[in-house]
This record gives structure tokens, C-alpha cells and sequence, in this order.
């Protein structure tokens, strides 16, 4: 067994989980932040068979658009007054970022 640990853009979730479910999968989904761009995401924990991880990886790559964004290097709080503040960048961002971890046990009660 794995456990898929799935980080993706907000915007893809409610597809992702909808086709996730329509597939049979069991998950759990959790808020979370990107450390660089502080911005909300969503991040997946699948437990699935090993012979599973095939179609997971299809869907989420069906339903996860990667995409660019817009970002200020230096947040404008963090600048020191009068300093030049750099023009924003474009980062890619996504479609989804997949861990697979092995599972030792699984148990339910
Ligand atoms: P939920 O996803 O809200 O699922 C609640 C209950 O609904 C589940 O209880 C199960 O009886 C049923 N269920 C969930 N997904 C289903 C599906 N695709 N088809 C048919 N029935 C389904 P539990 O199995 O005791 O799970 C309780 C909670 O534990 C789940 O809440 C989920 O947050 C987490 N979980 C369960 N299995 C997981 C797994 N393989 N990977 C990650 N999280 C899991
Ligand atoms: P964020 O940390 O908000 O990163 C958003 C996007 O910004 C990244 O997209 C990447 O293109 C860029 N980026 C991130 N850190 C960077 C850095 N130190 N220097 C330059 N550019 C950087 P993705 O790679 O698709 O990642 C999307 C989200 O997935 C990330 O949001 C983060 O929450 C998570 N993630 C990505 N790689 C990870 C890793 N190795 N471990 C844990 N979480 C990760």
C-alpha cells in the first residue's frame, strides 16, 4: 500500500475530488499554504494500493492545469520605505505536486 501525499492549486480541487471520487478513491483533504507564494492550496493524503497508483496519477494528471502567476518578489511590508520594489514575476505554478510514501501498516477501528 501507499500513501499519496497531493499538493494542488486550489482552483483544481473540487475537479480533482469529484473525479477522485468517481473513481473510487478514499482520501483526505487538508488546507494548506505554499511556503513561497503564502497562498492557500490543498493538499491530499490517498491511501491506495500499489496497483492503483497508475490511474490516481492519470487523474490528477488529467484535472491539474499547470499555470503561470504573477508574483512580487519582495513582499511590499517586508520592503524598507523609498526601496526599489522589483516588478512581479511569473512562476509556474502546478498542475499538482505527488509524494508517494510506502505504508507500513494500515489499520481501521
Ligand atoms: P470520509 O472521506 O468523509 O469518509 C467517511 C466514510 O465514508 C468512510 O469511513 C467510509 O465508510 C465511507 N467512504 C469514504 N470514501 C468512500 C468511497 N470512495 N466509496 C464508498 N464509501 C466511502 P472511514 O473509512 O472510516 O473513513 C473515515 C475518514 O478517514 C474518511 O472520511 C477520510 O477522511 C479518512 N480516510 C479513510 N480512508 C482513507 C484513505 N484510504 N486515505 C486517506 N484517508 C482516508
Ligand atoms: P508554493 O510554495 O507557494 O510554490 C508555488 C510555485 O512557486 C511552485 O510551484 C514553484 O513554481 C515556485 N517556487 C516555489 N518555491 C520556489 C523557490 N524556492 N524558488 C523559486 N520558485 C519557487 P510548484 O512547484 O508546482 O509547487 C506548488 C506547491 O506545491 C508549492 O506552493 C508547495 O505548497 C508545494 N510544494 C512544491 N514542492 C514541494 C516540496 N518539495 N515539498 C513540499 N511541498 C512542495
Amino acid at each position: 500500500m501507499k500513501l499519496a501525499v497531493c499538493i494542488v492549486h486550489n482552483r483544481d480541487r473540487n475537479k480533482l475530488t469529484d473525479e477522485m471520487l468517481k473513481a473510487g478513491f478514499k482520501f483526505t483533504v487538508i488546507g494548506s499554504t505554499g511556503g513561497f507564494l503564502r497562498e492557500g492550496n490543498s493538499t491530499m493524503l490517498v491511501g491506495l494500493e500499489d496497483e492503483q497508483t497508475d490511474t490516481f496519477k492519470q487523474i490528477v494528471q488529467d484535472n491539474c492545469q499547470a499555470r503561470e502567476q504573477m508574483v512580487n518578489v519582495m513582499p511590499f511590508e517586508a520592503a524598507p520605505p523609498g526601496a526599489f520594489i522589483p516588478s512581479p514575476v511569473k512562476v509556474p505554478v502546478g498542475g499538482a505536486v505527488l509524494f508517494f510514501l510506502n505504508v507500513d501498516e494500515f489499520v481501521r477501528y
